[in-house]
């Protein structure tokens, strides 16, 4: 087991980890920059490195600097967290060649599954759904007419170096596909330097949810259930929550199975989550593999009782999985809370927290590495908490979310409470009744003077 793991990382997924380290009897070390000199994670963990100023480019992505807070502080382990460096092959390989585990998946397997066609032919091999598409990149503008007749409008064209929207393009009628497959493959470009696109059926008004899944290093794959994360603005999921209310205990069982047969084709070792659109009449298909542990994690944890965390350091220390699969005994529900203001279009608000009081009580979970009279820093993400409700049913981790929120204090800055609050009254979240348009047509009610 290792002496020794260092988290390359910051905010509440640092503290996240560390808390776990300290269970396990592992020593912790922070690496933090000139901007968090005065983070949590760098008190609760037992050693702290300096890795450089500010900017992410400078430190939480300075990969050389990294490596040498894990050789001067003599770790034997690097925890990525999510975000930064957590899904960059080259830190991987740089990781196994200096002998340092990485906790997550090896160079081969980010690059497989960070190539979203390659990722996609990989699942087609496995015997996974699949959107109906291309087979691959498409070449050329002449295929990509060719394609998209065969396919029938409407169609998505998907940047395969994308992820989370960017590059991509919904296409109605043909005399739209030049413009889609030239703007597409210009912002694909732009933002990954590469500009290979793929292209597959549109799914409209689709839900997107994803199963957990956790490999070992035996070929061996469980899954831990399904997230549903279709609320989301911009491609920023904004709450999550399990069971989903669109699921059955039929298509709970067909997604899991589908999920383990990926991870086991690919021999995938740690914790995972596999994506899937899934349509009006339960149809599922397979978007994308991420090879990292997720933000919204904890509501898993909640349900099924299980430390991903701990079970992702096991893993990665040669420890096999137990292999059941893991059904939800109860209902969760995480709201992301973010530094911005919602009523003015949710634009970033950092500065100084002068005041803060965190909700408790009996199923409610806060994961933040805020304090009262912390000043958040604007070079990094806008998260600063995660609150995380679990009851029995779905209408009492509802009504316990409303409580909590109630409860929820942060004075100095603005926060998007507001914005949670106002949706878990708003009918149609309610009645479980949302997809990936949801947030389109929210509008929050005015602020009552
Ligand atoms: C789609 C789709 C509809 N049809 N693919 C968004 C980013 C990336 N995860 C893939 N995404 C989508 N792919 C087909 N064939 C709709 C989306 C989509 C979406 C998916 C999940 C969550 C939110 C979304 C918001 C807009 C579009």
């Amino acid at each position: 087991m290792f002496k020794k793991i260092l988290i390359a990382n910051r905010g509440e997924i640092a503290m996240r980890v560390i808390r776990t380290c300290k269970e396990m009897g592992i020593k912790s070390v922070a690496v933090y920059s000139t901007a968090d000199a005065e983070s949590l994670h760098v008190r609760f963990a037992d050693e702290a490195v300096c890795i450089g100023p500010a900017p992410s480019s400078e430190s939480y992505l300075k990969m050389s600097n990294i490596i040498a807070a894990a050789e001067i502080t003599n770790a034997d382990a690097i925890h990525p967290g999510y975000g930064f460096l957590s899904e960059n092959a080259k830190f991987s390989k740089i990781c196994e060649e200096h002998e340092i585990k990485f906790i997550g998946a090896s160079a081969e397997m980010i690059d497989r599954m960070g190539d979203k066609a390659s990722a996609k032919s990989t699942m087609i091999q496995a015997g996974v759904p699949c959107v109906p598409g291309s087979e691959g990149i498409i070449p050329d503008f002449k295929t990509c007419i060719k394609v998209a007749r065969e396919t029938g409008y409407p169609v998505m064209l998907k940047a395969s170096a994308g992820g989370g929207g960017k590059g991509m393009r919904a296409v109605w009628k043909e005399e739209d596909l030049q413009n889609a497959w030239e703007s597409a493959r210009q912002e694909s470009k732009a933002a990954f330097g590469n500009d290979d696109m793929y292209m597959e059926k549109l799914i409209e008004e689709p839900r997107h949810i994803e199963i957990q899944i956790v490999g070992d290093s035996n070929g061996r794959a469980c899954h831990l259930s399904e997230r549903d994360c279709s609320v989301q603005r911009r491609h920023q999921k904004l709450t999550e929550e399990t069971p989903s209310p669109f699921m059955t205990d039929e298509l709970r069982e067909k997604m899991g199975e589908a999920a383990v047969k990926a991870a086991e084709y690919i021999k995938y070792e740690g914790a995972g989550t596999v994506e899937f659109l899934v349509d009006k009449h339960r149809n599922f298909y397979f978007m994308e593999m991420n090879t990292r542990i997720q933000v919204e994690h904890p509501i898993t944890e909640q349900v099924v009782d299980y430390d991903l965390i701990r079970e992702q350091i096991l893993v990665a220390a040669g420890v096999p999985i137990s292999g059941k699969n893991y059904i939800p005994q109860l209902h969760s529900i995480e709201c992301r809370i973010n530094a911005e203001d919602p009523y003015k279009d949710f634009r970033p608000s950092p500065g100084k927290i002068t005041n803060l009081h965190l909700p408790g009580g009996h199923g409610v979970r806060v994961d933040t590495h805020v304090y009262s009279g912390y000043t958040i820093p604007p070079n990094y993400d806008s998260m600063i908490a995660k609150l995380i409700t679990t009851a029995q049913t779905r209408e009492e981790a509802i009504n316990k979310m409303k409580r909590a929120l109630d409860e929820f204090v942060v004075e100095g800055i603005k926060t998007t409470v507001p914005f949670h609050r106002q949706l878990m009254d708003h009918p149609d979240y309610v009645s479980g009744n949302y997809t990936t348009k949801f947030m389109e047509d929210f509008e929050m009610a005015e602020l009552e003077d």
